[in-house]
């Protein structure tokens, strides 16, 4: 499962890692349903919207969606067997500090947090858009990142976080084996193929 923010990149990143054509698109809210795909093994790839803000909607329809995805990560907490948080790294900490001033927590944060606490496990990250910032700024993105999912203990969750530029084809290879051997160790011989 692969979740996260409005334009985060998710439907961009399953098309990079199955050959799939999902539609992708440069404003807020492009894919509007929980989208399932069958793959190898019986297993299901589900592309869901993204949780926040859309752009071109209604407030009301907004909302709806929103809720759709609480829903579908409660009450599908037994059958997912990987998820993965897509974020834009390239702004985290501006985007959170923004929230900050509101009286808001980042949804990034809150998502890896709730997702770690529904599923007992820590979720695989791509902190993708790496190529829409200079090194130091990512480099820093991806310490406060760390440092507020893992309540200042980056070490624990280093390895599950992997930057990567979808655009600019950068650091997809690591992502990629990562969500493989994961899911090869739980029995799944060829599991991000297709089915037709
Ligand atoms: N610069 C840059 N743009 C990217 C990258 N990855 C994706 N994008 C662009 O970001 C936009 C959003 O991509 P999508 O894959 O539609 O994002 P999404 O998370 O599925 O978005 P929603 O369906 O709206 O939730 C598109 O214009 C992509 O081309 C990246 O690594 N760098
Ligand atoms: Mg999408």
């Amino acid at each position: 499962m692969f979740t996260g923010r409005p334009n985060a990149g998710k439907s961009s990143l399953i098309n990079q890692l199955t050959g799939l054509n999902l539609i992708t698109g440069k404003h807020a809210g492009t894919t509007r349903k929980v989208s399932y795909y069958r793959l190898n093994d019986g297993l299901v790839l589900v592309d869901l919207p993204g949780l926040g803000k859309m752009t071109g909607v209604s407030k009301k329809y907004e909302e709806k969606v929103n809720r759709r995805i609480i829903h579908f990560l409660k009450d599908n907490k037994e059958n997912i067997i990987l998820a993965v948080l897509v974020l834009d790294i390239s702004t985290f900490m501006e985007v959170t500090w923004r929230l900050e001033k509101k009286g808001f927590m980042s949804v990034d944060v809150e998502m890896a947090k709730f997702l770690t606490d529904k599923l007992g496990e820590f979720p695989l990250v791509a902190a993708n858009k790496i190529d829409k910032a200079n090194k130091k700024e990512i480099e820093a993105n991806l310490q406060d990142f760390m440092n507020r999912i893992s309540d200042c203990d980056p070490k624990e969750v280093q390895d599950r976080v992997f930057p990567i530029s979808i655009k600019k084809g950068k650091g997809l290879g690591e992502l990629k084996t990562a969500i493989h051997s994961i899911l090869v160790d739980m029995g799944y011989k060829n599991p991000l193929k297709t089915k037709n």
